[in-house]
């Protein structure tokens, strides 16, 4: 139990201080410790308490994972592992229970054997979930009995004592979020879901179900359980489950070099977008990073000398028409997952997500570059089909470039480059600028005459655009509707060196706000144009330049009590407040578009930056959002009618 001790004699680094201020310092700026203290804060307890168990897992000795949303709100975590011990603390008479549920960073720091590869994004430790928490109970199944202690605000209730006797072996965990401190403490399953179930991929072997026990409309609970024996294998093949294959092998590895364990699976089809999704430690690196670059390094390599060696004739044709293969033309068409274990992650980057150990590259090329080289050997027909696709991206990216060399042949800014439906704003610094995407044009011309012209811009689009999922990727940019996205945005492409990279530094406004109908159709297009963003310029997401709007549901009206709802809920509660909940007495408009709404009214309810409601379009995981475009965009529309009209959140105003 020595390696408890947290203070390590004269070495005083930024986690002593914060040792010593204790839980108050996370109360006071919860956002440093959990990232945000909105939903993906709230939800990043969760992840944080089942970190744990996936450690404890990953040491051998749990095998169920049991995530409950309560009925409350709480969130119950249960495993059957060894128990956090529960035995005297020698020097500080506590029980090391406590210690972990009441010392930041503790979590980890005792039994460093079994703690190899701790994960969890900020790896604070369970006892941020504590300080953040209105109530916590712990309990501990050990030896046949069932240790407990509670908190309130991190702080112990009691010292830690017998409460009953077990067969069980494990741990549970039940916490209250502080709806103090979080903006909202309701839990959304799908998020939860999501990440649950990219655990399970992740960690082979493991089952975790994931209960809620809230009733829905019709009174009934939901429970899924995530379990994958073969791991990545099958997780590429969820996440490119609605595309089509180009053969159906995955290609995979799982190995060790440099101490470094590494896993890795390998898919191709036949559509146009690349899919790497990397992890470290369990961690989505969305950034990328070493590991990234390493795998790229094989991939290209690899290939190249494949194609070296065995496909002179059609390198010769190429050749002839002055194409040259890119790096980017082997990932055309891939889908990969590759996950590793780091014993000291740096993490850089912006959001903290970008892999940064040195070591790392040369291990992965290496064992990427093994396996690949082993497959393309043993399969030559299925080579033969991965070299023809990457012909034919080099040959349709040189088409791309001709096609955007004309249209960028202006220059945004020269005054002819805009786009000529672009309202444009008289501000001209991008951070406060922004640019609404109006979906029709009648709705266009009521939000150029609600707008503020000083720093919101129009541009209207018509109907649906094109479904860039489906496309090869040249084909988008002789697009109208697509174009005038981009060159609106001044959004450009490496126009020399063919890079599907967007460069930003010409980005126009800082708040790209989608604007549509709130219905079935709206939400279809959100859908296309979301899925233009995420492919073509998901820098912008990940910097956080990407909002949809919400345009009420409903005006409600009583008397003189006039106000709008945005979904049905909101109805409902006008009804409560001011009619006893009954219809007969209020009066009620419902929007059906926003082209009904006049001009001040789209202001006053959707526009206005002191009134409306804006929502953040985030890709904090992007192996979900893969397979949800993949599945939004796909040949196949039973998924998609299914999706939508479960995750839409409309009325049924025309259902
Ligand atoms: C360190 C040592 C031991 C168990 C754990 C950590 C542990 C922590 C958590 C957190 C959630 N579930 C957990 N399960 C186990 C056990 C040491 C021993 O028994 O010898």
């Amino acid at each position: 139990m020595e390696d408890i001790e947290i203070q390590n004699g004269g070495n005083y680094s930024a986690s002593n201080i914060q040792v010593l201020e204790g839980l108050e310092a996370v109360r006071k700026r919860p956002a440093m410790y959990i990232g945000d203290i909105s939903e993906k804060g709230l939800h990043h307890l969760v992840y944080e308490t089942v970190d744990n168990s996936i450690d404890e897992a990953l040491a051998g000795y749990c095998t169920h994972i049991e995530v409950t949303i309560n009925e409350d709100n709480s969130i119950t975590v249960q495993d059957n592992g060894r128990g956090i011990p529960v035995d005297m603390h020698e020097k500080e008479h506590k029980s090391a229970l406590e210690v972990v549920m009441t010392v930041l960073h503790a979590g980890g720091k005792f039994d460093k054997g079994s703690y190899k590869v701790s994960g969890g994004l900020h790896g604070v430790g369970v006892s941020c979930v504590n300080a953040l928490s209105t109530h916590m109970t712990s309990q501990v199944f050990r030896d046949g009995k069932i240790y407990q202690q509670e908190y309130e605000k991190g702080k112990p209730l009691y010292d830690v004592k017998v409460v009953g006797e077990t067969d069980l072996r494990g741990t549970r965990q039940q916490f209250w979020p502080d709806d103090t401190i979080f903006i909202t403490t309701t839990y959304k399953y799908d998020i939860l879901a999501a990440r649950m179930r990219e655990l399970a991929f992740l960690n082979a072997g493991i089952t975790i179900t994931l209960t809620d026990l809230r009733p829905d409309e019709e009174g009934n609970t939901r429970q899924e359980v995530f379990h994958s024996a073969d791991g990545l294998k099958e997780f590429v093949r969820y996440i490119d489950s609605t595309r089509t294959h180009l053969f159906n092998d995955v290609i995979y590895l799982n190995t060790e070099k440099q101490g470094i364990p590494i896993e890795a699976a390998i898919m191709y089809n036949t559509a146009y977008s690349e899919n790497l999704h990397s992890y470290v430690n369990n961690i989505n690196t969305i950034e990328g990073g070493t590991h990234l670059t390493g795998f790229r390094m094989a991939l290209t390599r690899t290939l190249k000398k494949y194609a070296d060696d065995h496909c002179t004739k059609e390198l010769e044709r190429l050749e002839k028409n002055k194409v040259e293969i890119s790096g980017e033309d082997f990932r055309e068409g891939l889908t990969a997952v590759i996950s590793i274990k780091v014993a000291e992650p740096q993490f850089e980057g912006q959001t903290k997500t970008k892999l940064g150990n040195s070591e790392v590259t040369g291990a992965v090329q290496q064992a990427v570059g093994e396996a690949l080289t082993n497959y393309l050997e043993e399969h030559p027909k299925e080579a033969k089909l991965i070299v023809d696709k990457v012909i034919l991206a080099a040959t349709a990216r040189v088409a791309a470039r001709k096609a955007r060399e004309s249209v960028q042949r202006k220059s945004p800014m020269s005054g002819g480059g805009l786009p000529g439906k672009l309202a444009d704003c008289s501000d001209r610094d991008p951070a406060r600028c922004e640019m609404f995407i109006v979906e029709g044009d009648s709705a266009g011309g009521s939000a150029k005459q609600g707008r503020n012209r000083h720093f919101q811009a129009i541009l209207p689009i018509r109907g649906k655009i094109f479904n860039v999922e489906r496309v090869m990727w040249h084909k988008a940019f002789e697009h109208e509707e697509v174009n005038n996205i981009i060159q609106a945005l001044g959004v450009r492409y490496g126009l020399g060196e063919d890079s599907k990279e967007a460069n930003y530094d010409k980005l126009r406004y800082h708040k790209v706000i989608l604007m549509t109908d709130a219905d079935v159709d709206g939400y279809h297009i959100d859908t296309l144009l979301m899925t233009l963003f995420y492919r073509y310029m998901p820098e912008l997401i990940q910097r956080g330049h990407l909002f949809i709007a919400t345009p009420p549901l409903y005006r409600c009206k009583k008397g003189k009590i006039e106000e709008y709802c945005y979904d049905e809920r909101g109805r409902y509660q006008f009804l409560l407040k001011y009619n006893d909940g009954q219809e007969q007495g209020v009066y009620t408009q419902r929007y059906k578009g926003l082209g009904e709404m006049n001009p001040e009214q789209l202001w006053e309810t959707t526009m206005n930056p002191d009134t409306r409601l804006l929502k953040q379009v985030t890709i904090e995981d992007a192996a979900a959002a893969d397979y949800v475009f993949s599945m939004l965009m796909g040949e196949d529309v039973g998924p998609r009618r299914e999706f939508i009209e479960k995750n839409a959140n409309y009325a049924n105003i025309d259902a």
